[in-house]
């Protein structure tokens, strides 16, 4: 893939980065160092002019938003907690999906004599999610390990992302409201989309090019 203009890609190791590799394969981008083994924070990659940037998965849309990065993959949770002032959000990747959830102990009752209790990294979305029900309650910000605070009666219900329902089944914890499906997307800052327009939109095509085509091998009735 020819570019008009270097780009920096913002990715998190772990899931996000495993299952973007191979959309960029599409677009002929692959890492030439594996951030799992190596301590490099700056990949370079097959395309001389593509290079990546491994950071925290909460840090993605601070970088991108500044311009430290020209684009990068951050899950919806993530942006929903970011609020996404200076990005562009272009394309849902379809990757590392969950959903995010009210959980909690299935026999617990809630508390008569102050308002309910949750626990969760998410803040803004449970703070929002309450709201739209009309429910006031307390948020208590936590930065992991969310489904340990109904145990130990820090809170009575927890905001988390569920995938398999395992994490929440191994500590006696059952799924009880759905707030939002989540998956990654892609997101590029608002100054690089002007000014690198053409080698954005080129990455952003080959993208959306390999998001449909694996889309379509999941779909059976593509299947000749
Ligand atoms: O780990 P770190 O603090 O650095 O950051 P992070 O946890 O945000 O990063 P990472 O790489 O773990 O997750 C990146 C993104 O993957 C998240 O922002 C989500 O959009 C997405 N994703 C998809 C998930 C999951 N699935 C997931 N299952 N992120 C986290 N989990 C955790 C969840 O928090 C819970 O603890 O896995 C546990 C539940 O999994 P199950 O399968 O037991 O239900
Ligand atoms: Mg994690």
């Amino acid at each position: 893939m020819n570019l008009t203009a270097p780009l920096t890609i913002a990715l998190s190791k772990g899931r996000i980065f495993e299952q973007t590799l191979p959309l960029l394969a599409h677009a002929g981008i692959a890492p030439l160092d594996d951030p799992e083994t190596s301590r490099k924070l700056i990949l370079e990659t097959s395309n001389p002019r593509v290079k990546f940037v491994i950071i925290r998965a909460s840090d993605v849309p601070t970088y991108v938003q500044y311009g430290a990065a020209d684009l990068g993959v951050a899950g919806k949770d993530v942006l929903l907690e970011h609020g996404g002032e200076g990005l562009y959000e272009p394309l849902d990747l379809g990757i590392a999906r969950c959903r995010l959830m009210v959980a909690g102990q299935p026999d617990a009752r809630p508390p008569t004599s102050r308002r309910l209790r949750i626990a969760t990294k998410y803040v803004r979305s449970a703070e929002r999610y309450f709201a739209s029900k009309g429910q006031q309650v307390e948020i208590i910000k936590l930065y992991g390990s969310m489904e340990l605070a109904p145990l130990v009666g820090l809170s009575d219900l927890i905001v988390d992302l569920v995938e398999s329902g395992n994490t929440l089944k191994a500590n006696g914890l059952v799924p009880l409201e759905h707030i939002a499906d989540i998956s990654s997307h892609l997101i590029v800052n608002r100054a690089s989309w002007k000014m690198k327009h053409e080698a954005v939109n080129t990455l952003l095509a080959c993208l959306r090019e390999a998001v449909g085509e694996r889309d379509e091998g999941l779909n059976p009735d593509s299947v000749a």
